[in-house]
Protein backbone atom coordinates (compact mmCIF):
# COMPACT_ATOMS: atom_id res chain seq x y z
CA UNK A 1 0.00 0.00 0.00
CA UNK A 2 1.10 3.29 -0.53
CA UNK A 3 2.73 5.51 2.28
CA UNK A 4 1.77 9.01 1.69
CA UNK A 5 3.45 11.88 4.62
CA UNK A 6 2.78 15.57 4.37
CA UNK A 7 5.76 18.00 4.95
CA UNK A 8 6.26 22.10 4.46
CA UNK A 9 6.12 23.11 0.87
CA UNK A 10 8.56 25.88 2.09
CA UNK A 11 10.13 24.74 5.85
CA UNK A 12 11.76 27.65 7.39
CA UNK A 13 15.05 26.44 7.76
CA UNK A 14 15.27 25.71 4.20
CA UNK A 15 14.90 21.81 4.89
CA UNK A 16 18.01 21.35 6.83
CA UNK A 17 16.39 18.53 8.83
CA UNK A 18 14.69 20.66 11.39
CA UNK A 19 10.88 20.08 11.05
CA UNK A 20 9.37 16.85 11.96
CA UNK A 21 9.16 14.80 8.65
CA UNK A 22 12.39 14.38 9.10
CA UNK A 23 11.93 11.73 11.27
CA UNK A 24 9.08 9.99 9.38
CA UNK A 25 11.42 10.01 6.55
CA UNK A 26 14.21 8.58 8.56
CA UNK A 27 12.04 6.15 10.06
CA UNK A 28 10.89 4.86 6.62
CA UNK A 29 14.31 4.62 5.04
CA UNK A 30 15.47 2.37 7.99
CA UNK A 31 12.63 0.26 7.66
CA UNK A 32 13.18 0.38 3.60
CA UNK A 33 9.85 1.71 2.83
CA UNK A 34 8.66 3.66 -0.43
CA UNK A 35 7.03 6.86 0.33
CA UNK A 36 5.41 9.37 -1.33
CA UNK A 37 5.14 13.16 -0.24
CA UNK A 38 2.88 15.61 -0.35
CA UNK A 39 3.67 19.49 0.03
CA UNK A 40 1.43 21.86 2.24
CA UNK A 41 2.00 25.55 2.31
CA UNK A 42 1.35 26.81 6.22
CA UNK A 43 -2.09 28.27 4.73
CA UNK A 44 -3.11 25.21 3.47
CA UNK A 45 -2.15 23.29 6.75
CA UNK A 46 -5.57 25.23 8.82
CA UNK A 47 -7.40 24.49 5.64
CA UNK A 48 -10.32 21.64 5.97
CA UNK A 49 -8.47 18.90 3.56
CA UNK A 50 -5.56 18.92 6.05
CA UNK A 51 -7.77 19.51 9.03
CA UNK A 52 -9.55 16.62 8.67
CA UNK A 53 -5.60 14.76 8.42
CA UNK A 54 -4.52 16.66 11.14
CA UNK A 55 -6.64 17.94 13.38
CA UNK A 56 -4.14 20.76 14.93
CA UNK A 57 -3.61 21.53 11.24
CA UNK A 58 0.52 20.93 11.45
CA UNK A 59 2.98 18.64 9.80
CA UNK A 60 3.34 15.60 9.17
CA UNK A 61 1.05 13.24 8.67
CA UNK A 62 1.00 9.92 7.37
CA UNK A 63 -1.52 8.20 4.85
CA UNK A 64 -1.66 4.35 4.12
CA UNK A 65 -5.21 2.88 2.77
CA UNK A 66 -7.80 4.04 4.96
CA UNK A 67 -5.61 4.75 7.95
CA UNK A 68 -4.46 8.52 8.93
CA UNK A 69 -1.73 9.06 11.48
CA UNK A 70 -0.74 12.48 12.56
CA UNK A 71 1.69 13.04 15.94
CA UNK A 72 5.53 11.65 14.90
CA UNK A 73 5.84 9.59 17.98
CA UNK A 74 2.47 7.54 16.96
CA UNK A 75 3.90 7.79 13.26
CA UNK A 76 7.15 6.27 13.87
CA UNK A 77 5.90 4.10 16.42
CA UNK A 78 3.62 2.53 13.97
CA UNK A 79 6.18 1.82 11.02
CA UNK A 80 8.43 0.35 13.55
CA UNK A 81 5.77 -2.49 14.58
CA UNK A 82 4.99 -3.15 11.26
CA UNK A 83 8.61 -3.13 9.69
CA UNK A 84 11.66 -5.01 10.81
CA UNK A 85 14.33 -2.41 11.30
CA UNK A 86 13.58 -0.22 14.42
CA UNK A 87 12.50 -2.34 17.34
CA UNK A 88 14.11 -5.11 19.16
CA UNK A 89 12.05 -9.01 18.51
CA UNK A 90 12.64 -9.74 22.27
CA UNK A 91 9.74 -8.37 24.17
CA UNK A 92 11.16 -6.46 26.85
CA UNK A 93 13.97 -4.83 24.47
CA UNK A 94 11.17 -3.85 22.31
CA UNK A 95 9.24 -2.49 25.42
CA UNK A 96 12.03 0.10 26.37
CA UNK A 97 12.67 0.95 22.92
CA UNK A 98 9.14 2.69 23.16
CA UNK A 99 10.45 3.90 26.85
CA UNK A 100 13.21 5.51 24.76
CA UNK A 101 10.76 7.12 22.31
CA UNK A 102 8.57 8.12 24.63
CA UNK A 103 11.35 9.49 26.90
CA UNK A 104 12.59 11.39 23.31
CA UNK A 105 9.54 13.22 23.47
CA UNK A 106 7.73 13.60 26.47
CA UNK A 107 10.90 14.12 28.72
CA UNK A 108 13.61 15.56 26.61
CA UNK A 109 11.39 17.59 23.49
CA UNK A 110 9.42 19.98 26.04
CA UNK A 111 12.42 22.14 27.56
CA UNK A 112 14.11 21.90 24.15
CA UNK A 113 10.89 22.94 22.54
CA UNK A 114 10.06 26.56 25.18
CA UNK A 115 13.96 27.15 24.36
CA UNK A 116 13.24 27.45 20.61
CA UNK A 117 9.66 29.69 21.86
CA UNK A 118 11.74 31.45 24.05
CA UNK A 119 14.12 32.51 21.38
CA UNK A 120 12.00 33.43 18.60
CA UNK A 121 8.06 33.76 20.07
CA UNK A 122 9.37 35.17 22.89
CA UNK A 123 11.72 37.56 22.52
CA UNK A 124 10.40 40.77 22.59
CA UNK A 125 8.59 40.12 25.62
CA UNK A 126 10.07 42.18 28.42
CA UNK A 127 11.02 39.75 30.31
CA UNK A 128 12.79 36.86 27.79
CA UNK A 129 15.83 38.70 28.43
CA UNK A 130 15.49 37.29 32.37
CA UNK A 131 14.15 34.23 31.48
CA UNK A 132 16.18 32.63 29.18
CA UNK A 133 19.26 31.37 31.61
CA UNK A 134 16.41 29.63 33.75
CA UNK A 135 14.83 27.79 30.03
CA UNK A 136 18.50 26.73 29.22
CA UNK A 137 19.14 25.21 32.48
CA UNK A 138 16.42 23.41 32.53
CA UNK A 139 17.61 21.80 28.88
CA UNK A 140 21.07 21.28 30.68
CA UNK A 141 19.35 19.64 33.20
CA UNK A 142 18.24 17.01 31.09
CA UNK A 143 21.02 16.56 28.66
CA UNK A 144 23.37 15.69 31.60
CA UNK A 145 20.63 13.43 32.96
CA UNK A 146 20.53 11.93 29.41
CA UNK A 147 24.40 11.84 28.97
CA UNK A 148 25.15 10.31 32.33
CA UNK A 149 22.57 7.34 31.42
CA UNK A 150 24.47 7.05 27.77
CA UNK A 151 27.71 7.16 29.08
CA UNK A 152 30.36 5.35 26.40
CA UNK A 153 27.80 3.24 25.03
CA UNK A 154 26.93 3.90 21.18
CA UNK A 155 23.22 4.04 21.41
CA UNK A 156 20.59 4.19 24.25
CA UNK A 157 19.91 0.18 25.03
CA UNK A 158 21.73 -1.97 23.20
CA UNK A 159 21.71 -2.01 19.44
CA UNK A 160 19.96 1.13 17.43
CA UNK A 161 16.45 1.73 17.69
CA UNK A 162 13.62 3.77 17.31
CA UNK A 163 14.50 5.14 20.90
CA UNK A 164 17.74 6.26 19.66
CA UNK A 165 15.72 7.35 16.18
CA UNK A 166 13.64 9.77 18.09
CA UNK A 167 15.85 10.66 20.27
CA UNK A 168 18.63 11.82 17.76
CA UNK A 169 16.18 14.17 15.94
CA UNK A 170 15.02 15.81 19.33
CA UNK A 171 18.59 16.38 20.29
CA UNK A 172 19.72 17.92 16.83
CA UNK A 173 17.69 20.75 17.21
CA UNK A 174 19.86 21.82 19.81
CA UNK A 175 23.42 21.88 18.15
CA UNK A 176 22.69 25.78 16.64
CA UNK A 177 22.21 26.77 20.57
CA UNK A 178 25.39 25.20 21.14
CA UNK A 179 24.09 23.98 24.77
CA UNK A 180 24.40 19.92 22.55
CA UNK A 181 28.28 20.54 22.56
CA UNK A 182 28.61 20.82 26.05
CA UNK A 183 27.89 17.33 25.98
CA UNK A 184 30.46 15.16 24.60
CA UNK A 185 28.87 11.58 23.99
CA UNK A 186 25.27 13.55 23.36
CA UNK A 187 26.83 15.53 20.27
CA UNK A 188 28.64 12.39 19.26
CA UNK A 189 25.24 10.61 19.16
CA UNK A 190 23.82 12.61 17.56
CA UNK A 191 26.03 12.61 15.10
CA UNK A 192 26.20 9.19 14.71
CA UNK A 193 22.52 9.05 13.92
CA UNK A 194 22.99 11.73 11.22
CA UNK A 195 25.76 9.17 9.44
CA UNK A 196 23.10 6.45 9.09
CA UNK A 197 22.50 6.33 5.68
CA UNK A 198 19.22 6.05 5.89
CA UNK A 199 18.97 9.25 7.94
CA UNK A 200 21.05 11.24 5.13
CA UNK A 201 18.43 9.82 2.59
CA UNK A 202 15.56 11.60 4.86
CA UNK A 203 17.76 14.85 4.92
CA UNK A 204 18.74 14.39 1.26
CA UNK A 205 15.13 14.41 -0.06
CA UNK A 206 13.89 16.72 2.39
CA UNK A 207 16.34 19.16 1.39
CA UNK A 208 15.64 18.90 -2.09
CA UNK A 209 11.94 20.06 -1.98
CA UNK A 210 13.58 23.38 -0.48
CA UNK A 211 16.31 23.69 -2.64
CA UNK A 212 13.92 22.79 -5.80
N1 LIG B 1 3.75 16.97 18.26
C1 LIG B 1 3.67 17.09 16.82
C2 LIG B 1 4.43 15.94 16.17
O1 LIG B 1 5.40 15.45 16.75
O2 LIG B 1 4.02 15.51 15.07
C3 LIG B 1 4.22 18.44 16.44
C4 LIG B 1 4.09 18.71 14.95
C5 LIG B 1 4.64 20.10 14.62
O3 LIG B 1 5.07 20.85 15.49
N2 LIG B 1 4.64 20.40 13.32
C6 LIG B 1 5.15 21.67 12.88
C7 LIG B 1 4.07 22.44 12.14
O4 LIG B 1 3.33 21.88 11.38
C8 LIG B 1 6.31 21.45 11.93
S1 LIG B 1 7.68 20.68 12.73
N3 LIG B 1 4.00 23.75 12.38
C9 LIG B 1 3.08 24.61 11.72
C10 LIG B 1 1.97 25.03 12.59
O5 LIG B 1 1.85 24.55 13.74
O6 LIG B 1 1.19 25.87 12.13
C11 LIG B 1 8.27 22.04 13.82
C12 LIG B 1 9.37 22.80 13.19
C13 LIG B 1 9.18 23.56 12.08
C14 LIG B 1 10.23 24.25 11.51
C15 LIG B 1 11.47 24.20 12.09
N4 LIG B 1 12.54 24.96 11.51
O7 LIG B 1 12.45 25.33 10.35
O8 LIG B 1 13.56 25.18 12.18
C16 LIG B 1 11.68 23.44 13.20
C17 LIG B 1 10.62 22.72 13.75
Amino acid sequence: MTITITAFEKSPDGGKGLARDTRVRWALEETGQPYQVRLVSFRAMKEPAHLALHPFGQIPTYEEGDLVLFETGAIVLHIAQHHVGLLPADANARARAITWMFAAINTVEPPILDLADAKIAERDKPWATDRMPLVQDRVRDRLKQLSARLGNAEWVDGGFSAGDLMMASVLLRLRASGILDEFANLAAYVARGEARPAYKRAFAAQLAVNAG
